[in-house]
């Protein structure tokens, strides 16, 4: 029998205690969105959705049409529904607050709406990433800095990678969940659960056009890898890099891998290029949550706390062993 999204988290609300029936709507919500831009996603130049929009976003980068229109189903999905207090997106400056007309709810939801641009006009893998946080209590009036909580405070997180298939994981800290689209009902399936990431692999997913950019340890790491069977780690390994990590990520919770957008000094000022609290957080709770790991070369990357929306990271994550390897290059570097 198949089990939908809608009766998996009514299990994980009602048998296992894991999410209150709010989160619960928030997550029906947040997936019924995923499904509208994947329409969208699917029609490509039929329904005028490729290309750029012409405009910048707050962190400079040109907005794809595809960037906004995902940006405005999640807003418009999730406004009304009770569950929200507000949201934040990479598309927008600052943190979007439910209308007055609304009700408030109890929860912040962070979305990277349209991960992977560079992808979208080439037809390759795309995808959304979200992250769910609670409000903090006391204060009425909700602001940025009620945001900026490290990612161990996460209550759900996940992406839908829009690829051959459209497919929601899902964690709420009791395992990872993904979930297939079908299209003729119209309704994610579930089809594979307790996701388990093996610890050792011979895959990294690194851009190599930035080697020259690294910090030693990374060049360390790549190195000895390159070197495969006659290298210090006797292997030869394989290089994926596809440019949208919701894709790079889903590969390495399906057989494992390493992952990184490490530092490097093209732009020295900036800690990374992925973005810590819509990208990196949740990322970094599912593979958790799959048995992996993922640091920042110094600490684990969910224990950051954050004090900007935007703010960058350095990401390191996938099989537990590989990327305790890398931290601890880092590590005897910094000695
Ligand atoms: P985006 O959120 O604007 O799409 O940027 C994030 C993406 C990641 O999905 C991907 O890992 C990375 O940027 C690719 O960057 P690069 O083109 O430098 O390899
Ligand atoms: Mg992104």
């Amino acid at each position: 029998m198949n089990i939908s999204l809608s009766r998996y988290l009514v299990e994980e609300q009602r048998a296992k205690g894991k999410i209150t029936p709010e989160l619960r709507l928030l997550l029906e919500v947040v997936a019924r969105a995923c499904k509208s831009i994947s329409h969208s996603v699917n029609k490509g130049a039929l329904g005028g959705v490729l290309g750029s929009a012409g405009s910048e976003n707050v962190q400079g980068e040109v907005q794809k049409k595809l960037d906004i229109i995902a940006n405005e189903v999640l807003i418009e999905a999730n406004e009304w529904g009770g569950h929200l207090a507000a949201m934040a997106s990479e598309e927008m400056d600052s943190i979007h607050l439910v209308p007055n007309r609304y009700p408030q709810g109890e929860y912040l939801l962070l979305f990277d709406p349209l991960d992977g641009s560079s992808n979208i006009d080439v037809n390759v893998s795309i995808g959304t990433i979200f992250s769910v946080l609670r409000k903090p209590e006391g204060g009425i009036d909700v602001s940025e800095a009620d945001f900026l909580q490290a990612g161990q405070h996460q209550v759900a997180a996940g992406y839908c990678v829009y690829g051959p298939q459209t497919t929601l994981v899902l964690t709420v800290g009791d395992g990872v969940a993904m979930f297939t689209l079908d299209r003729e009902q119209g309704s994610f399936v579930l089809t594979q659960e307790k996701i388990s990431i093996p610890a050792d692999t011979k895959e990294f997913a690194i851009n190599m056009s930035n080697m020259r950019h690294w910090d030693e340890p990374v060049q360390r790491y790549i190195g000895e890898c390159l070197q495969g069977v006659e290298g210090p780690r006797g292997k030869d390994f394989n290089m994926r890099w596809i440019a949208s990590m919701v894709a790079d990520v889903h590969r390495i919770l399906t057989r494992g891998g390493v992952f990184m957008y490490p530092w490097d000094k093209r732009e020295p000022h900036k800690p990374g290029k992925l973005r810590l609290m819509y990208e990196a957080n949740p990322m970094s709770w599912l593979v958790e949550q799959a048995g992996g790991a993922a640091t920042n070369g110094k600490q684990r990357i969910l224990d950051i706390q954050p004090s900007q929306l935007h703010e960058r990271v350095s990401v390191i994550l996938g099989s537990k062993s590989e990327v305790d390897r890398v931290t601890h290059y880092h590590q005897s570097a910094q000695r």
